[in-house]
């Protein structure tokens, strides 16, 4: 058998091993791994490089329909370029179902958008904002079969939260299916009543944006949230937490006995609430604007103490791109009139891997393994793509990332190649950088430029098996 290519002379790691071999890629598959490995058609010079899964980010939004007169910054073509020029061969973005629509239909309209666009693999989770009876009972239940297996329910935002009672009826829904219900938990009253309150006081600047949501908001959310899924008996995914108060009630339903996995992304390592401060209060803070916002120096030692003792299963972006200075994005007339309307979401898709790698590994405070299982690997078990995905093993789709561990590079926007005008990561010095992505074999990313094209990710369809 002729190779059609041999990744050779690196250093290849896992989520369990980190060995010295040449990789051998057939027809879009690895199908050796050895010592030494010769004579295939292509050979790629991996020497002093890390030889690693390509990145799974399974939490992204592209092309969302974001309210009125607003725009997200990317569709899948911009969003999945910059997903692989940072090192990730699949995501996982939102259909999302507007109130009033069927599920079937949204999913539907976001392969439309999605097809052909794609420079990386992909899959999609359900928003669900209208559980109806047909909802419930008949598309959520077939969309998990065909390739669906996970859907996010929101807690807060109009057009989007879920009542109590909704969020029961879906985490049944879930159970019975065996679909995993990603958790966006925030209390709306609570947020609501916070919101016209600083308004009532002139606290209009983005700033304030943190202060109407803060950690116990997510807290009291986080927890009923857990309540719920223990009342029907079924395993949650919370995602995006973003402090210690969310992080406790994860460990105390842990303690009882409940499956509850999570997520977090680097907004919560290496940005703070000051950043939303802007240059003296400014519109600039609204670059930060996200949600669960960035908290304090205190709340990012206890996500890095909670990603160390194993609370987070999978690190993601949370890439949710608007342009900061567009109407449509953060600085729009209405969103100049207070926080209210400023875009939740910043983008992050290119520089997560980056971040988690110099902040983590290079700094020590993980191993490459755990990175590996972070963001990669657990991202494949959670949501149905391993072993297909998500490993650099004898049988797996060949995507592969291939880091040079000791390059230092300052993030900054133009090397993000997303359809965003700034990174809130701008500035940040990182050691560590993924050089080469090859998706099932092909060089799709290579020094920083894009050789793929759009239309080389293809659509993947989940499987609701989750052995983490
Ligand atoms: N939740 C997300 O998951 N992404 C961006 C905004 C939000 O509230
Ligand atoms: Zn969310
Ligand atoms: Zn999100």
């Amino acid at each position: 058998m002729t190779l059609d290519l041999a990744i050779r002379g690196g250093t290849v790691a896992t989520a369990s091993d980190t060995t010295r071999c040449d990789v051998g890629i057939k027809d879009g598959r690895i199908v050796q791994l050895a010592d030494t490995i010769e004579g295939a058609a292509r050979e790629i010079d991996a020497t002093g490089m890390l030889v690693l899964p390509g990145g799974i980010d399974s939490h992204v939004h592209l092309d969302q329909s974001s309210g009125p007169g607003i725009k997200m910054a990317d569709d899948f073509e911009s969003g999945t370029r910059s997903a692989a020029i940072g090192g990730n061969t699949t995501v996982i973005p939102f259909a999302v179902q507007p109130r009033g629509h069927s599920l079937t239909e949204s999913v539907a309209n976001y392969h439309t958008k999605a097809e052909g666009n794609c420079f990386v693999d992909y899959g999609f989770h359900l928003i669900i904002t209208d559980p109806t009876p047909a909802v419930l009972g008949q598309e959520l239940p077939a969309l998990v079969l065909d390739g669906y297996p996970s859907f996010k329910v929101f807690m807060t935002y109009d057009g989007l939260a879920l009542t109590d009672r909704q969020l029961l009826e879906v985490f049944s829904v879930a159970k019975e299916h065996g679909a995993l219900a990603m958790v966006h938990a925030e209390g709306y009253d609570s947020i609501k009543f916070m919101v016209d309150r600083l308004e009532r006081e002139g606290k209009t600047a983005p700033y304030y944006h943190g202060v109407s949501r803060p950690g116990l908001v997510e807290r009291e959310a986080t927890h009923r949230a857990i309540s719920h899924a223990e009342l029907i008996g079924v395993p949650i995914m919370i995602v995006h937490v973003s402090g210690r108060e969310a992080v406790e009630q994860i460990q105390w339903a842990r303690q009882k006995g409940l499956t509850i996995y999570a997520e977090t992304c680097p907004q919560y390592l290496v940005l703070t609430a000051d950043d939303l401060k802007g240059l003296n209060m400014d519109m600039s803070g609204a670059k930060y604007v996200c949600s669960p916002p960035p908290r304090d120096a205190t709340n990012q030692s206890a996500i890095w103490q909670a990603l160390q003792q194993g609370v987070f299963q999978t690190f993601s972006s949370d890439h949710c791109p608007f342009r900061y200075d567009d109407d449509a994005g953060k600085t729009g007339p209405k969103a100049r009139t207070s926080f209210r309307w400023v875009p939740n979401g910043i983008p992050g898709v290119a520089a997560r891997l980056p971040i988690l790698f110099s902040e983590g590994v290079s700094k020590g405070r993980i191993s490459l393994n755990e990175f590996v299982a972070l963001s990669a690997t657990n991202h494949a078990k959670m949501y149905g793509l391993y072993p297909q995905k998500g490993s650099i093993m004898v049988g797996a789709d060949a995507d592969i990332a291939i880091w040079d561990p000791k390059k230092r590079v300052t993030i900054t926007q133009d090397l993000m190649l997303d359809g965003c005008d700034y990174t809130p990561y701008e500035g940040i010095e990182v050691v560590g950088w993924p050089i080469t992505t090859l998706l099932r074999g092909k060089v799709i990313a290579d020094k920083g430029a894009i050789v793929g094209k759009k239309g080389d990710g293809a659509f993947l369809k989940r499987d609701v098996t989750r052995p983490i």
